[in-house]
């Protein structure tokens, strides 16, 4: 066990989040001598931080979990359906406790600097309390939307009332919203989860819209002990299905296309989607989607006219109908009466697409001339997706290359999880890897990653790293695979996995849209053939 002392480890990894806490048990079953660095001051990363009002899970507890530990698959035992942060918190401590890893985890470290040493080929990284800590394998687990964008509003900074961002929501004490005018900017998976809750203690919420989104209803309800047991019991069955499906879920595959059904098939078909709510929609109902512009717009329809069916005003029900892009061409949010929330009397629609916010100003938002006062502005306005924490510190890899100036043309990887140039490192969930439902692609990575320097261990391998060519080759790929599907009008929707929710970011694809099924094979088809793609020096090479 490292003590607290200790400066030299084989393995660093940043972050103790699920991909933290999850390589670090893989790295302990292999003997890897191995710290976690976090900023925070406890487990749980994206579930530490995002503490806002309504904030769970967009995906179902059975399949937003490991399956890894039989220890911990059978002695948690899951509440809700879509599990709130509270739960999902809770269920990483209980993670981290029944794992034994809390003893490897420095928290209150934020680390700053990364620099791999090539005659030493070793990773010195660096943290703002001063340690300068060396390993072999330094392993990213920063998380895919961790990085919070706080758009540049002229006069943001004036505001005189309480501002927040969703990811740094206060966790010192409770925001007391009762009785307050509150204004709300972003309306992604965020914003969508926190304006109902909100809805119920402030006295006004003013909710401004740029662009509306395809929101599906979640049904959330209680785990009672007969579903519990039932995932219990079947937790291999259902990850094989997970680690066979495109969006990494253990969902049925449907068979059919939309534009191929009877018009009374298909609304069948969408409405028992509908009632079972979530991904369900998105995944179960026809098989393309994703890809058809005639199917995709069936399904876009068929949403429009729910929202229009649930939101009593006719104009506030078109604002909130999305009409210049698809369904899929943002990542859709799971409502929990996010629609119902517009027919309350103390909540407003502010439409900034038309007339865009003039200004932030000490009292409030001005839009059009006209002042939104306001005590609280909340601002749900996302993150510098995939790369963003990767790129915001340093991370430099051999000749003294920057890993941010080496994406600088183009991200490239292999994989999403190795960078051609910086040896012995490697990333859990990295830009290029699937748009999936992230604790299975997560399980896949740190295996795999636990796997990889396994092999290289075993083979006097000491540096483990993307050839060039291997790293275009998959940036080729993972630019075809996105090409092909409605995703890519994401553009059009300032989607985050096309890079276009932050303004001067390049605009292509940050995960990987060919499917999480087709990745994990090609993953372990890399892995059994001996990682070519790898330049893999030995020490006597
Ligand atoms: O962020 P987003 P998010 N002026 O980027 C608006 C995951 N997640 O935090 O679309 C006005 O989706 C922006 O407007 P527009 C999940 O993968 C998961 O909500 O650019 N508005 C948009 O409405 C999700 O997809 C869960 O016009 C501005 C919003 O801010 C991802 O995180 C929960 C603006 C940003 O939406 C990101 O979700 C939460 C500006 N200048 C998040 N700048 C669960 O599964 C931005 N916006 C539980």
């Amino acid at each position: 066990m490292p003590s607290t002392q200790d400066t030299s480890f084989d393995a660093i990894v940043i972050g103790a989040g699920f991909s933290g806490l999850a390589m670090l048990h893989h790295f302990n079953q292999i003997g890897l001598r191995t710290v976690v660095l976090d900023s925070a001051d406890g487990v749980g990363g994206t579930w530490y931080w995002n503490t806002y009002p309504g904030a769970r899970t967009d995906s179902e507890f059975y399949y937003y979990s490991f399956s890894f530990s039989k220890e911990v698959r059978e002695e948690w035992t899951w509440k809700e359906r879509y599990p709130a942060q509270p739960e999902v918190k809770a269920y990483l401590e209980f993670v981290a406790r029944r794992l034994d890893l809390y003893k490897d985890i420095r928290f209150g470290t934020t680390v700053e600097r990364a620099v791999y040493d090539e005659a030493a080929n070793a990773w010195t990284v660096t943290t703002a309390d001063g340690q300068a800590l060396t390993a072999t394998y330094l392993v990213s687990g920063m998380g895919v939307l961790s990085a919070p964008n706080l758009p540049d509003i002229p006069g943001a900074s004036t505001f005189a009332g309480e501002s927040y961002h969703t990811s740094r929501w206060p966790r010192d004490r409770e925001v007391d919203l009762r009785g307050k005018r509150v204004g709300v900017i972003g309306l992604g998976a965020s914003g969508v989860q926190l304006v109902p809750v909100v809805a119920e203690t402030a006295r006004e919420l003013f909710v401004f819209q740029r662009t509306p989104n395809y929101v599906v209803a979640s049904s959330n309800r209680e785990v009672d002990e007969q579903w519990m047991a039932q995932v219990k019991e079947n937790y291999d069955e259902s990850f094989e299905r997970a680690f066979d499906h495109g969006f990494a879920v253990p969902f049925v595959k449907p068979e059919l296309g939309a534009k191929d059904a009877s018009p009374e098939e298909r609304e069948r078909v969408f409405e028992q989607g509908w009632a079972e709510g979530g991904f369900h929609f998105m995944l179960e109902t026809f098989n393309d989607l994703a890809v058809d512009q005639e199917s995709n717009d069936h399904a876009s329809d068929f949403i429009r006219r729910k929202i229009r069916e649930t939101v009593t005003d006719p104009a506030t029900a078109e604002l909130l109908c999305p009409k210049d892009y698809p369904f899929n061409g943002k990542r859709p949010p799971g409502g929990h009466g996010y629609y119902e929330a517009y027919n309350r009397d103390n909540v407003h629609l502010i439409d900034i697409k038309s007339t865009p916010i003039d200004e932030i100003t000490p009292e409030g938002i001005v839009v059009g001339g006209q002042l939104y006062e306001l005590d609280v502005l909340i601002f749900a306005t996302g993150f510098d997706a995939m790369t963003g924490t990767l790129t915001r510190i340093d991370i430099v890899g051999r000749g003294g290359e920057v890993l941010r100036e080496h994406w600088a043309d183009g991200i490239k990887t292999n994989l999403g999880v190795s960078v051609h140039g910086f040896p012995n490192f490697f990333m859990i969930l990295g830009p290029q890897t699937p748009y999936a439902n992230l604790p299975v692609a997560i399980q896949a990575g740190v295996g795999w990653v636990a796997d990889a320097v396994e092999y290289a261990r075993e083979h006097g391998i000491e540096r483990l790293e993307s050839t060039a060519e291997a790293e275009q080759e998959w940036a080729d790929e993972v630019r075809r695979a996105g090409s092909a599907t409605i995703m890519a009008s994401g553009a059009k929707a300032n989607a985050w996995f096309i890079g276009a929710n932050i303004p001067g970011k390049p605009l292509e694809f940050n995960v990987y849209m060919g499917g999480a099924d087709a990745y994990f094979r090609r993953c372990a088809e890399v892995a059994d053939a001996g990682y070519p793609g790898f330049v893999s020096e030995t020490a006597n090479a």
